[in-house]
């Protein structure tokens, strides 16, 4: 990685949110995190964010139940200059036993559906599986689902330190080819050995660069 790449040097909560009108402002662009849950999310978030704390790493499942909305101010060094941006990193709470959980249900095809079916500065969601599993039905629903609200998705595969290096690679060529998705759409990332971090960050600010129109309304 070169010098000129992004780093996240600030996060901050902001707000949760179960209604539009508690979205925040002034709209930013957008990058939500999905996945099942215990799959990782919170604790991915903080390190990323390199903050521990910032979202709650628990044993429980379940515990999210709202939106949740992180402002993440990112930064890049070049020769000339400097460059900083501002998004929003938004928790989603976790899917998967939604079909034995009535209140999950309701928040899937309540809130949650809302927002993602109608979010114009949404511009990437991250989907996390565990590398150790299978694909698992609640994650191709989710996956084809994104795809179906025309959302743009990038993969994270989880707790990449719970398998040997070789395993750990060919989980992340079964996934790819599985979802028929390109080698910069997918990562396998360990939160104790965050070796992906900075790439990572720098595959979410190429979408968010490469996205041309941002819908900004204050
Ligand atoms: N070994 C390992 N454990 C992890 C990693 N990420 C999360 N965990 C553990 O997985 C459990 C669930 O994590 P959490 O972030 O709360 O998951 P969430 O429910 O998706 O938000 C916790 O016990 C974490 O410590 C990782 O990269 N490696
Ligand atoms: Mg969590």
């Amino acid at each position: 990685m070169t010098k000129e790449h992004w780093d996240i040097i600030r996060a901050e909560f902001i707000t949760s949110a179960v209604r539009a009108d508690q979205y925040p402002k002034p709209y930013l662009p957008e990058v939500a995190f999905i996945g099942r849950s215990n799959v990782g999310k919170s604790s991915l978030i903080n390190s990323v964010c390199r903050r521990n704390g910032l979202a709650r790493v628990s044993s429980t499942p379940g515990k999210t139940q709202t939106l949740n909305f992180y402002r993440l101010d990112a930064k890049r060094k070049t020769e000339e200059a400097e460059d900083r941006t501002q998004f929003y990193l938004v928790d989603l709470p976790g899917y998967g036993f939604a079909r034995t959980n009535q209140k999950n249900k309701e928040q899937w095809s309540g809130f949650i559906r809302n927002y993602l079916e109608d979010a114009p500065n949404l511009a990437l969601v991250c989907q996390l599986i565990d590398i150790r599993h299978k694909l698992m039905d609640s994650d191709i629903e989710a996956y084809n689902w994104l795809m179906e609200c025309g959302l743009k998705v990038h993969v994270v595969l989880t707790k990449a330190d719970k398998l040997s290096k070789n395993a750990a690679m060919s989980q992340l060529s079964f996934f790819r080819k599985s979802l028929g998705i390109a080698p910069e759409q997918i990562t396998a990332y360990s939160v104790p050995q965050p070796v992906m971090r900075l790439e990572f960050i720098n595959q979410i600010m190429n979408v968010l660069e490469d996205r041309s129109e941002i819908n900004v309304e204050i």
